[in-house]
């Protein structure tokens, strides 16, 4: 078992209801060893919680804003696990002020900050990692139907989603001749901390589910069942692409 058994590493974990939850449940009964990272202090204590009720799971601090910390928690992670074969990268932020109001108002500093947090981090984790991968492995990040059309008030962060798509597609490119496959899941609205500071987020998830051929929300369990299926063998053929797991939102014209 041990010496068959992967190892990834999640970014992203905030409290229960972060999708980098859903996804370290799912990799874990899969039989996944995890490290699993959180921002800060702050959100230390509840992800400490979470984690020591996950077998063969563990917890690094890692401010994905910050290449020290990026470099830092690479090396941790050579030296306790040598190898790593997936990294699941489910972060993101834009100023509050920027997800209100009109796209057209978004200031120079806010759409840095969105596209620094939000997009060049995975370019950073990607390289980052790929040393450490040498027998090839999977990366799988988190978009949003807002990248490829206008979600009123998704405002930077659809701009930045986009950024993040095209980063998939030249990271696969660069990554493939490792056999480093790197995909983005794109999810229909889910509750998670980040997406309740959004006001009519309820209305959203009401005209959502009536929309999508499912008729109903997606659950992040189902995001963290794709999340296990893209970084297993089954989805070995399958890099530089964005999945929908949306209820089937994102194929409807009217
Ligand atoms: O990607 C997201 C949300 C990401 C997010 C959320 C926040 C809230 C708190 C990024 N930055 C922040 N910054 C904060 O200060 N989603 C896909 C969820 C989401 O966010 C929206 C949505 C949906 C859906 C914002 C406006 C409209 C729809």
């Amino acid at each position: 078992m041990t010496e068959t058994q992967k190892t990834a590493v999640i970014f992203g974990l905030a409290n229960k209801r972060s999708i980098a939850w859903a996804i370290a449940q799912k990799l874990q009964q899969a039989g996944w060893q995890l490290a699993i990272t959180y921002q800060n202090e702050r959100l230390e204590q509840e992800a400490k919680d979470l984690i020591t009720d996950l077998p063969g799971a563990s917890g690094f601090m890692c401010d994905v804003s910050s290449d020290e910390q990026i470099a830092k928690l690479f090396a941790d992670l050579k030296e306790k696990y040598g190898e790593l074969h997936g990294v699941v990268h489910s972060v993101a932020f834009a100023l509050a002020d920027d997800l209100k109001g009109e796209f057209v108002n978004t200031s120079r500093e806010g759409f840095r900050i969105a596209h620094d947090v939000s997009v060049y981090s995975l370019i950073a984790v990607a390289r980052a990692a790929a040393p450490l991968m040498p027998s090839g492995g999977g990366i799988v990040t988190m978009t949003y139907y807002g990248a490829e059309k206008v979600v009123p008030k998704y405002n930077v962060m659809g701009v930045a989603k986009a950024a993040l798509e095209a980063s998939v597609r030249y990271l696969a490119n660069d990554l493939g001749p490792k056999s480093i496959r790197v995909n983005a899941i794109s999810a229909g609205p889910i509750k998670t901390l980040a997406a309740r500071g959004i006001s009519g987020l309820g209305e959203m998830l009401k005209s959502h589910a009536e929309r999508a051929p499912l008729k109903r929300n997606v659950d992040a369990a189902e995001v963290g069942a794709t999340a296990a299926f893209l970084l297993s063998d089954a989805g070995s053929g399958i890099t530089g692409e964005t999945i929908y797991v949306d209820c089937g939102y994102n194929i409807m014209g009217f």
